[in-house]
């Protein structure tokens, strides 16, 4: 890529939040500071782990690759390489790489003088993650309750967890998670399509601007959120969609240990709907 005249106004000093300016610099495009150093080094180390975790697997077939977590009867205890040890140091690599990388989103946003959307965005997808392999199981007392590294051992999982819960669709944060999921392909899709028309009016003609945009949607269904609005009405669903997800699998297990279709007996023990008259 090349480096642009312009670029070079915005490649300031400073902003660094450890390091000083010992890493504030910049390899070819890529601005690199400690969180960059660290990133590297933990996706490095966490792939040549999961190479080795293949090699001593007994498949280099891609679907059927799996680095699985150790059994739960290890509990919080460190398990021995081939039985689940890789699983733990490649968890805590991809937690490293996942934070080091948000932290250097951070070094940027403070050089620039933004705010800290992006890195704020980016933190609770790692937070579903670590959810996932790290809070979760420690509630539930095993390592072995976190998810299995491979494309269809991850399924598999899914699966189980789910039935484990009776179905999972009768989980009421899952149904939220889903529902902001939904909605934010609802929203992208309005905003791409939207954009994507007024700047593709036809060969020749001219493009169009914001005010035919909030004209389409107040033609349309009576109001517009406007420019700045529907990025802030993205922001706000993508974020509720990941932190819905946390949620709903946190539940599951800690919180609540029965099936989900159950759950919803709750309703019928509500005071109004009891059947002991008032
Ligand atoms: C809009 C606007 C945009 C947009 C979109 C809208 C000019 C370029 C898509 C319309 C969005 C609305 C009305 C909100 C829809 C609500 C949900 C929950 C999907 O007004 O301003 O900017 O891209």
């Amino acid at each position: 890529m090349a480096l642009l005249g312009f670029e070079r106004k915005y490649r300031v000093r400073g902003g660094t939040l450890i390091g000083g300016d010992l890493f504030d610099f910049w390899v070819g495009p890529f601005y690199v500071g400690f969180f960059g150093v660290t990133a590297a080094f933990f996706a490095a180390t966490g792939t040549l782990l999961i190479l080795y975790g293949a090699a001593i697997g007994d498949t280099w077939n891609p679907w059927l690759i799996s680095i699985n977590p150790p059994d739960v009867s290890y509990g919080l205890s460190l398990a021995p390489m081939a039985k689940g040890g890789l699983w733990q140091i490649i968890t805590f690599c991809a937690c490293g790489a996942f934070i080091s990388w948000a932290l250097r989103e951070v070094e940027i946003c403070r050089k620039l003088g933004m705010g800290y959307h992006v890195p704020v965005a980016f933190g609770m997808a790692i937070f579903a993650y670590i959810t996932l392999v790290v809070i979760r199981p420690i509630f539930m007392g095993a390592w072995g309750y976190g998810f299995p590294y491979g494309i269809m051992s991850h399924l598999d999982w899914v699966y189980q967890t789910g039935y484990t819960y009776g179905n999972f669709h009768y989980n009421p944060a899952h149904m939220i998670a889903i529902t902001f999921f939904f909605t934010t392909t609802l929203a992208l899709a309005l905003h791409g399509g939207l954009v994507l028309s007024a700047t593709n009016p036809g060969r020749g003609k001219i493009v169009k601007t914001p005010e035919h945009e909030n004209a389409y949607f107040r033609d349309f269904i009576g109001y517009s959120i406007g420019t700045i609005g529907i990025h802030r009405l993205g922001l706000f669903l993508a974020l509720n969609a990941g932190f819905w997800s946390a949620v709903c699998i946190f539940i599951s297990g800690p919180i609540y240990e029965g099936s989900w279709v159950d759950w919803w007996d709750f309703w019928k023990n509500v005071p109004i709907w009891r059947n002991e008259g008032i």
